[in-house]
């Protein structure tokens, strides 16, 4: 019986698998169909005018401050409809840091904040919930940077959210990945130190310094978003929601991957093409801070331009790349160095590295960074001017790009900001202002959540959505 039985679904899965293959036939005359054999038609519409690439996932935003943000307005960029839940009354904590303009959210909220839906919800009110629960149905992702077990305290755990909603994807940011400092609060210099980017930034003889850069949130965000879109991807293939997490010691250690590959060379002897190497000073046991040298085999340093007495910037990054060698010696008037067996190959300058940049840079403080930039670039010498934030603000090829965009706001008034960095052939990125605390409320509980006019007068008469009253707020 049990044979027969067996039998019969191997011939069921046999012929499944034939169908299969009848619909993998198929596939030639469907791609036929596009006009244009084998492959599927350009885009008829203008660079980056054809649709968003997010279109159609819609994220419920629970991050605050810079790392979460960073990476929903990623998503807000390309497309994805996110909602972010603030705090009644107070919103994202940025909305009032570094204010500059009074009454108004801060430059530090709205640069972070772009193509976002702002509703407030007090998440721990049990009307909240009930919002939130519906929410949790209607998102594709959930993103969260709270400190690690705040949304479990709310209520919202893996559990709670997958039985609401199994295609649900949880990404979260988070200090510390497991391990002894997983319940730490972390914040982007604490990262820096922690993922070994300050214990390989600034001079030697000084102490560790941290960077402007801001790898530790903005980068974590980054990497949070690939991560999301890579889980939205699978979802496709298994229908099912996953966690994603980012550590943000993790995400600073990847992007200084470069300085444990040192570490790990340091084993084989000094790293030559450290400056340290060429003025005699012994290598410790860890990868020591290298000042403006470059980080990889190719010498390099920032050297003053003129005016350089007066402008904290006059300065430019001279990479001395072998293969340009000989075309740096003529700039720089000594020809001679090109044959002379002392400096002729990148082993014999290597001790001499000081000396050379002291040259080069005679050669460069007779010059404005651009006017540098510009004889080197035409024999193909490496350089890089040192540009402050005025000059980038103020580059008319970032505002045709989109890269530096301006853009109003009710409160504010006009700013600058900085638009999508990626840009993609099909794919529309425009940058809409940042909202105003709960601007959108309203329209999320009926128009995503299809709460009637008396149920949206319920929840709100509740305080769920509001913040509580000065007496409430006293007792
Ligand atoms: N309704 C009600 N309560 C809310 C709420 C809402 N809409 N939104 C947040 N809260 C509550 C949280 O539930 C939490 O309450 P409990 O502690 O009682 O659970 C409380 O607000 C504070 O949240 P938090 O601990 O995340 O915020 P914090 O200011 O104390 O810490 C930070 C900030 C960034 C250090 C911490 O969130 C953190 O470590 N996050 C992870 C790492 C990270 O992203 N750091 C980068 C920050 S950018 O530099």
């Amino acid at each position: 019986m049990a044979r027969k039985k067996q039998k019969k679904t191997k011939a069921a899965s046999k012929k499944r698998s034939r169908k299969v293959v009848k619909l993998a036939a198929r596939k030639p005359a469907a791609k036929k169909a596009n006009g244009n054999g084998h492959l599927p038609r350009p885009s008829s519409k203008p660079f980056g005018q054809d649709g968003k690439a997010l279109t159609g996932v819609r994220i419920l935003d629970f991050t605050h401050v810079q790392s979460g943000p960073t990476c929903t307005q990623l998503l807000a960029w390309m497309g994805a409809d996110v909602i972010k839940v603030e705090r009644p009354g107070v919103g994202d904590i940025t909305r009032g840091q570094l204010v500059d303009v009074k009454g108004a959210d801060s430059l530090y909220f709205t640069m972070l904040n772009h193509n976002k839906r702002s509703i407030t919800i007090d998440s721990k009110h049990p009307q909240g919930k009930r919002v939130l629960d519906e929410l949790i149905k209607k998102c594709d992702v959930l993103v969260e940077n709270f400190a690690p077990g705040a949304l479990d305290r709310m209520g919202l755990t893996w559990e709670h959210i997958h039985r609401l909603n199994p295609r649900m994807i949880v990404a979260s940011v988070k200090g510390f990945g497991p391990g002894p400092y997983e319940d730490c609060k972390v914040y982007e210099n604490v990262a820096q130190c922690a993922g070994g980017s300050a214990s390989t930034t600034g001079f030697r003889e000084g102490p560790p310094l941290v960077t402007g850069a801001q790898i530790g949130d903005s980068g974590t965000g980054l990497h949070l978003a690939l991560g999301i879109v890579c889980a939205l991807y699978q979802r496709n293939r298994t229908g099912r929601g996953q966690k994603v997490l980012a550590a943000m010691q993790d995400g600073v250690l990847n992007l200084c991957r470069v300085k444990l590959r040192d570490q790990q060379r340091l084993k084989a002897g000094p790293l030559t093409e450290y400056s340290q190497y060429g003025e005699g000073i012994p290598f410790g046991d860890a990868t020591p801070r290298a000042g403006n040298d470059s980080g990889g085999g190719q010498p390099g340093w920032i050297l003053k331009c003129k005016g350089w007495e007066n402008d904290p910037d006059a300065y430019i990054y001279f990479i001395t790349q072998a293969p340009v060698w000989q075309a740096i010696c003529d700039l720089i008037g000594e020809p001679t160095w090109k044959t002379d067996p002392e400096y002729a190959t990148p082993r014999a300058r290597l001790p001499k590295l000081k000396q050379i940049f002291g040259r080069i840079e005679q050669w460069t403080m007779t010059k404005t960074k651009f006017e540098v930039m510009e004889l080197c670039n035409k024999v193909d010498i490496p350089v890089g001017p040192i540009l402050s934030m005025k000059e980038i603000a103020e580059e008319p090829s970032l505002r045709k790009t989109g890269t530096v965009v301006e853009v109003d706001h009710p409160t504010r008034g006009k700013y600058l900001t900085v638009g999508n960095p990626i840009k993609m052939s099909d794919s529309i990125s425009e940058v809409k202002r940042s909202p105003l605390l709960g601007e959108h409320t309203d329209e999320i509980l009926s128009q995503v959540l299809g709460f009637k006019v008396a149920e949206v007068n319920e929840i709100k008469n509740s305080g769920a959505l509001s913040a509580p009253k000065k007496e409430e707020k006293a007792a």
